[in-house]
Formats: structure tokens, sequence, C-alpha cells
């Protein structure tokens, strides 16, 4: 039981013991008409999903391991604006418990101390040109010991515990961020613009200014990051001073 302080986003709240991915039950959940605002929320996923295939580590009661349904009367190529919503709306409610220096790199991780303690997967279900429904997941660690995590995870994560030497509420960390969620996604579909996220994604990013690797399908680029765009995306200047958008692919920030 949480009392929230948003109302349209978790105003229905599923939590489970065991799942294999609240992801996946969110889309299935969705397709059976399921509302926005629609919360699935596990205490530890076995098939935990990352972008791309990979695998999200999710053990037992430590992490929140959460994931929305969300509705928006939107253009499906708008879609990863959900992402830099929901990076924005993490940082912020983060940034309120802990007090950290939470950062926000692009597009869908967040970093405290250089390591990623959160992840977020946006999943898209859309028919010609209109969206059917978008899943937005969020992977946080929260009290766990990283050397519990595997050997490869270990080096590059981090948990909220880890990071501030004591245990932190989840239920404190769910409300706050479902609560930054609802007033920037709300901006979002009443005023057709995600300024007020891109705003709080580049104040907090630690990509901008940095050398980032973009790793495509065979070759792999060095750039500098050096601005957001309205929408969401990342804009590189390149080794011969060209200015590109970087709409997917991979971006490593090096140094992080
Ligand atoms: C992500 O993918 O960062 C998105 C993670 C989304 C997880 C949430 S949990 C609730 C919902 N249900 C799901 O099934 N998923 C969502 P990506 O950027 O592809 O990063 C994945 C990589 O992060 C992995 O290949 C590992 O290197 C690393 N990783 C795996 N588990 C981690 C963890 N617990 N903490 C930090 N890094 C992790």
């Amino acid at each position: 039981e949480i009392e929230l302080a948003s109302k349209n986003i978790g105003s229905k709240i599923y939590h489970f013991e065991s799942i294999d991915s609240t992801n996946n039950m969110a889309k299935k959940m969705a397709s059976e008409g399921a509302a926005e605002g629609t919360i699935i929320i596990a205490e530890e996923q076995t098939g935990g999903r990352g972008r791309l295939g990979r695998t999200w580590v999710s053990p037992k009661g430590t992490g929140i391991w959460m994931s929305i349904i969300l509705r928006p009367n939107i253009a499906p190529t708008e879609a990863a604006k959900i992402t830099q919503i929901t990076a924005a709306a993490v940082a912020s409610g983060l940034r309120k418990i802990i007090g950290e220096d939470v950062g926000i790199k692009w597009p869908n991780d967040i970093i405290i101390h250089r390591k990623k303690v959160c992840g977020i997967l946006t999943e898209l279900s859309a028919e010609l040109n209109s969206v059917n429904y978008i899943v937005v997941g969020i992977g946080i660690n929260v009290n766990m010991d990283t050397k519990d995590f595997p050997e490869e995870v270990r080096r590059i994560a981090t948990s909220i515990k880890a990071c501030v030497g004591r245990t932190v509420s989840r239920k404190n960390i769910v409300k706050e961020i479902l609560h930054s969620f609802e007033e920037l996604y709300s901006d979002f579909t009443y005023n057709k613009n995600i300024k007020k996220s891109i705003e709080i994604c580049k104040k907090y990013s630690v990509t901008l200014g940095k050398e980032v690797k973009i790793k495509n399908k065979e070759k792999e680029v060095v750039a500098k990051a050096i601005d957001l765009t309205e929408d969401g995306q990342l804009l590189i200047k390149n080794q011969s001073g060209v200015i590109e958008k970087v709409f997917s692919g991979e971006v490593s920030v090096r140094g992080i």
C-alpha cells in the first residue's frame, strides 16, 4: 500500500512477488485494455530486460522494478520522448530523496557516482499512425549490496544504498518519482512539448560537453555531445566539425 501524491499515474497498482518482467506483464495488461496510469511492480524479475534483448539483473526485495502503462495521443515516432520524460522524473525524484548528485546519461541511464543506478526501457505498440499503448519500464537499484551483482554488472552498476550508506524506503522513492512523472507527462500531453523535461535532462546531463562514442551496426565514431534537441535527440559534433542528430544506436560516454 502506497499513498501517492499523483492522481492518474498509479491510480491502479498491481504488485507481484515474482514475475518474468514487469514490462511483459504491463504489455499483456495494456493489450487487454488496462487504463493509462496503471502500474505493475515486482519484488523480483526472473527475466528482466534491457534494450536490444539485454538482461536486466533484478534481485528480490531490494530494487524497484516497475512499469507504467501510457496511452498518449501522439505519433509513434514521438515514443522516445517518453524515455526523456521518465529520465527527468527519475533524476528529479531521486535528488529530492537522497540529495545526491544524480545524473542522466542520454538516452536512458540514471547515474550516481559515475555508475548506473537505473535504466529505462520504453516499448511501443502502434497501429498505422497512432499509438495503441506505451509501456515504460524503470529499474532502480535501491538497497542491494553491489557485490552481489554478477561481475560484468558490478563494474558499471551502483545502488542507492551503496551511494548514501544507508537503506532507503522504496515506497518513498516510488512516490516521489511518480509525482514528478505525472507533472512532466501531463505537461507533455497538455502542451504538446517536452520543454520542462528537456530542461531537466540538460541540467543533470553527464553526457553533454563530453566525448562520446557512437556505436552503430559495424562502425564506432568518436564525437562531442553538444546539445539535446527539443525532441530529446542528441546533437553531436563529429571530427570534421559537422553537427549531426543521434536518433538511436548506442552512445557510450567516455570515463563513465
Ligand atoms: C536498460 O537497458 O538500462 C533498461 C533497463 C530497464 C529495466 C526495467 S526493470 C522494470 C522493467 N521490466 C523489464 O524487464 N525491464 C524494465 P540497457 O541500456 O540496454 O542496459 C542494459 C545493461 O545494463 C546490461 O547489459 C548490463 O550491462 C547492465 N545492467 C543489467 N542489470 C543492471 C542493474 N541491475 N543495474 C545496473 N546495470 C545493469
